[in-house]
């Protein structure tokens, strides 16, 4: 480390800690399963400044903690904390193989926990070395389900008891086992097996009762609370513009994952046909990924999130490009990211100016406990609080309570037996 000298290194160390104090001396990677599993990095500041970031990446956690472990940590050691942007450039272009969802999480992890450690030195929460409050809470929404139309719609009713404006509202489908968002009694989760549980899929039964569910919830609920609903990519482009068209007269707030995205050119179909605002991405990891769906304004929601998209450095380019299109941001927020992820990514709606919306599955309570944390719900909102950095902690000693358990997501098939998009 080069020697420092002279005024500016002098109010440097006053405000922000020097050089030398922010040399990473450790980084450690844990584990940890307090009701399903989380990988989260831990970086140490010689002067003892500690920054936490989220690398979980749901079915495949073990994959991420290798790429932190065997070849991101020994990359940290030595640097300079504050060099965040440096850092994100060094991992991402000197990676040479590059983007991928492990690659992209790994990356995440060392970005967040960095600018945790940034707020932390500055005594600043993450919000406002992002810019500033534009909002004075993130609008949410929850997971309402139910077996069939009914349940779903006594569901939907109880998030709105709650205290609620949004909801995401799904329901079985008669003929599907297990269809996609429908839960178990203890909530929604999906990697629920060590090995992938087959489903079946069956889209004409689908397609039937999809826009009847939000027939009946507009009938039972009224029009002003905001309805969504996720696709989970099961349907082609000209069956997605379909349901699309159908489902305008109960005005969603959008419709998520119509059809897949690889080739992102099937959203000029839907597009084509229907004015129901549509939401994509949570399997994106870079803005390479939704490019031309953003800048052809084929989509209103980016749902890529801090987590798998390589941190608030990445999504911060992101989001600034999508507001030129005016895509709004939806972040992905179901409860394979964890707390450190909400936490980050609270910050960052607080301050995004073409903030949209954000998913808001709760974490059990063992989850909340290793996980302690500073933001809330109140109003239909979720409101970070002015702890500096992020907000989240992390209780190691009880996370080693939880140990790793191995668990993937389901797949899909259709009734012949042909692979499908779960
Ligand atoms: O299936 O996060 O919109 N939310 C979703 C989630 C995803 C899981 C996959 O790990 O689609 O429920
Ligand atoms: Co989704």
């Amino acid at each position: 480390m080069s020697k420092q000298t002279g005024k500016n290194a002098a109010s440097e160390t006053a405000t922000h800690g020097s050089v030398r104090d922010r040399e990473i001396v450790d980084a450690k990677v844990i584990v940890t399963c307090p009701g399903r599993n989380f990988v989260t990095l831990k970086i140490t500041t010689r002067s003892g400044v500690t920054g936490l970031g989220d690398a979980t990446l749901n079915g495949r956690e073990l994959a991420v903690a290798s790429y932190l472990q065997d070849h991101l940590v020994p990359n940290l050691i030595g640097r300079d904390a504050g060099r965040i942007e440096d850092i994100f450039q060094f991992f991402y272009r000197g990676a040479y193989w590059r983007r991928g969802p492990v690659t992209m999480s790994a990356i995440a992890a060392v970005d967040v926990a960095l600018w945790d450690i940034l707020g932390k030195m500055a005594g600043l929460p993450i919000y406002r070395l992002l810019g500033g409050r534009s909002r004075e809470g993130a609008l949410v929404y929850g997971h309402a389900n139910g077996r069939d139309i009914a349940e779903a719609s006594d569901a939907v009713g109880r998030f709105i008891e709650q205290g609620f404006l949004a909801v995401r509202a799904q329901c079985g489908v008669p003929g599907v086992k297990k269809a996609y968002g429908v839960s178990s009694a203890r909530g929604y989760e999906p990697a629920e097996s060590e090995l992938p549980a087959e489903t079946v899929w069956n889209t004409p039964r689908y397609l039937e009762v999809a826009p009847k569910l939000f027939e009946r919830l507009r009938k039972d609920h009224g029009n002003h609370v905001e309805l969504l609903h996720d696709v989970h990519h099961r349907l082609s482009p000209i069956e997605a513009a379909r349901l699309a068209k159908s489902l305008e007269p109960y005005r969603l707030f959008w419709l998520e994952d119509a059809t897949p995205a690889e080739n992102q050119h099937s959203f000029e179909l839907i597009r084509q046909h229907s004015v129901t605002p549509l939401a994509v991405g949570e399997v994106f990891n870079s803005i390479w990924d939704c490019k031309h769906l953003i800048e052809n304004q084929l989509i209103d929601y980016i749902r890529t999130t801090i987590v798998h998209g390589g941190g608030i450095s990445h999504i911060r380019r992101l989001a600034d490009f999508a507001a030129l299109h005016q895509v709004r941001t939806g972040f992905h927020g179901a409860t394979d990211l964890s707390p450190v992820t909400m936490g980050a990514a609270l910050h960052f709606d607080t301050w995004a100016p073409n903030f949209g919306i954000q998913e808001y599955m709760f974490h059990t309570g063992e989850t909340d406990a290793v996980f302690p944390h500073d933001y809330e719900f109140r109003d239909g909102r979720l409101h970070v609080g002015d702890t500096p950095g992020h907000g989240v902690a992390l209780d190691e000693k009880l996370a080693k309570k939880y140990p790793y358990s191995p668990k993937q997501l389901p797949i899909a098939r259709l009734q012949d037996g042909s692979m499908w998009d779960w």
